[in-house]
């Protein structure tokens, strides 16, 4: 059991609350055009009011009683930037691009990681670590693809007082720090075929405008670098590794995406052909590519030299696969779920799954109370032998208003309350955090119960983004529904005949003064049947498949 205990006694619901502990918000935090922290205090509440109405204040929230000060709908960015503050996902730091990833935003990037590893070690991958530090000649190896990134690098010239003889870069990406040892390893097609993973930081130092979670100079990853024989078992791991990407997202975090291929203006430079996962913003309008995975070919092989004897003793360049999924996915996931009164977590990625607050009389005996305290700890012990994730909020300096406030601004799926009334009727009342809605439910049926509701809340979560995206998305057979859709803040699906200069085209037509240009998203793999003689929503040639645009992070 997890619990937010600082005392064994609870206080009465309707006395006001004690001042509350410092929080554990440093005093001074540099937030560069972003919202300061604020110490959590507890607000006081009215002495006559009762615990379930009042609303108390969460932390960082205002008189009313909201987690928030913004309004997802009507100021997104900012709601957005005091969200993962208030929430403690994240503190700024005094590096710009750069933020600290607190606890409650670490256990979910550890979730998504055990997710993906357990399933990346099932199809034969193995971990392993690389340096951060790249020279200058093995960088310009892949001098073509590292190109337009150059401007991204960043560079150690300097060691104490002394300039180093050759600068030094940290890695953005890995390709150039491994492949040369590919070389090495990879002799005869037994040693294929040859499937590392590492999970590590990067930097890129970037100078678009920097999001927590979404675009950060520092960020973490995992990055997948694999070589086969042939090309039909790296496209095969490209697809496996996609559906892989697909399922952190939909069946993790409930976000729905868009498997595709990505255009050949879009796809990295050094890939054969890139693949990708596509989510998508409602308030904002815009598409964000979820992870990455591509198939380089033998593009990097004829660099590297990574060549195997086959069968007949003939030398052959390996067939190999890169593949990427940051923590990006955990602003996707919050950008997507997140209401004004805070998170809203889908319980599988939830750190914890429920808060059980007990709610005592003021007048309460100590035998009473006691009673009601075991049995919290006795609901808790049932629950986690479920495994479920289980906090109890057993404080006695905050009220159960507060708690409310501060359990529903860190999203917990579910809220679990015992007040005398429940303890008589030998049952709790459960409140789901994503509808709100409230249910009671008797003690013997908890342990059952709650597994249950939280599969419900995390499929019925999923439905909800997925009806958004969806109904976001128009199908557009002109340039004029494009544009139309595009203002409407959706994402255009279209005839298209697959034309890179057309693409630029489009992106220099669809900029207006207060919008960047769009883009196509990707080519996706599932989409509506293109009957023969189709034309192209732009050109008017006959169309080669349909494309997913949009303006795009
Ligand atoms: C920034 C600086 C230097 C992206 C960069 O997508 C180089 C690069 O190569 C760079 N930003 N890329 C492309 C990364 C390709 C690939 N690497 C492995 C992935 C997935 C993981």
């Amino acid at each position: 059991m997890t619990t937010e205990e600082t005392a064994t006694a609870v206080p009465p619901a309707e006395a006001p609350a004690a001042e509350a502990p410092a929080a554990a918000a440093p005093a001074k935090e540099k937030a560069p055009k972003a919202p300061k922290e604020k110490k959590e205090k507890p607000k006081q509440e009215p002495k006559d009011k009762d615990a379930k109405k009042s609303g108390g204040g969460a932390a960082g929230g205002d008189a009313k009683g909201l987690g928030l000060k913004n309004s997802k709908k009507d100021n997104f960015g900012e709601w957005y930037s005091e969200l993962v503050v208030a929430s403690e996902l994240i503190s700024y730091y005094d590096v710009s691009g750069c933020y600290i990833l607190r606890p409650w935003a670490y256990a979910m990037w550890e979730v998504v990681q055990g997710w993906f590893d357990k399933r990346i070690k099932a199809l034969g991958v193995q971990n392993s670590y690389f340096p951060l530090f790249i020279t200058e000649d093995v960088l310009n190896t892949e001098k073509d693809h590292v190109e337009g990134f150059a401007p991204e690098v960043a560079w150690v010239t300097k060691y104490g007082n002394s300039v180093m003889e050759k600068p030094i870069a940290i890695r953005p990406t890995s390709e150039t720090v491994m492949y040369p040892y590919f070389s090495q390893w990879i002799r005869s097609h037994r040693d294929l075929p040859l499937r590392l993973n590492q999970w590590t930081n990067v930097v890129r130092w970037e100078f678009k405008y920097p999001t927590p979670f979404i675009r950060s100079r520092e960020f973490l990853w995992q990055e997948g670098h694999t070589a086969f024989a042939t090309q039909a078992e790296a496209e095969k791991e490209v697809h496996d590794i996609l559906d892989l990407y697909r399922g952190v997202y939909e069946d993790l975090l409930a976000v729905p995406v868009t498997k595709g291929k990505k255009s050949k203006k879009e796809q990295f430079a050094g890939a054969f052909f890139t693949t990708t996962v596509e989510a998508y913003i409602p308030e904002t309008g815009r598409g964000i590519q979820g992870a990455t995975s591509h198939c380089l070919g033998q593009n990097f092989s004829k660099m590297f030299d990574i060549q195997f004897e086959d069968d007949d003793r003939q030398k052959q360049h390996v067939w190999q696969n890169s593949w990427g999924l940051t923590t990006r996915s955990l602003g996707v996931m919050i950008m997507t779920h997140a209401d004004d009164k805070g998170l809203v977590l889908p319980p599988r990625v939830a750190p914890k799954q429920i808060v059980i607050i007990p709610i005592p009389k003021g007048s309460a005996a100590p035998e009473t109370l006691q009673a009601m305290m075991d049995k919290v700890d006795e609901l808790s012990k049932s629950l986690e032998a479920k495994d479920v994730r289980v906090v109890t909020d057993t404080r006695n300096n905050y009220t159960p208003g507060w708690k409310y406030n501060h359990w529903e601004l860190k999203g917990l799926p579910l809220r679990m309350e015992l007040g005398p009334k429940d303890m008589d009727n030998q049952a709790v009342m459960l409140c789901r955090r994503d509808t709100g809605a409230k249910e009671v439910v008797k003690w013997e049926d908890v342990p059952a119960r709650v597994p249950e509701l939280l599969e419900t809340i995390q499929a019925d979560m999923f439905a909800a983004a997925k009806a958004r995206t969806s109904g976001c998305t128009e199908v557009c057979h002109s340039f004029e529904e494009f544009m139309a859709a595009l203002n409407n803040k959706h994402m255009a699906l279209t005839p298209w005949a697959d034309e890179e200069a057309i693409e630029e085209e489009v992106k220099k037509r669809s900029t207006t003064p207060d919008a960047m240009g769009a883009k196509t998203l990707c080519l996706p793999f599932e989409a509506p049947p293109l009957p023969e003689g189709t034309k192209c929503f732009y050109s008017g040639k006959p169309a080669k498949n349909w494309a997913l645009w949009g303006r795009s992070y």
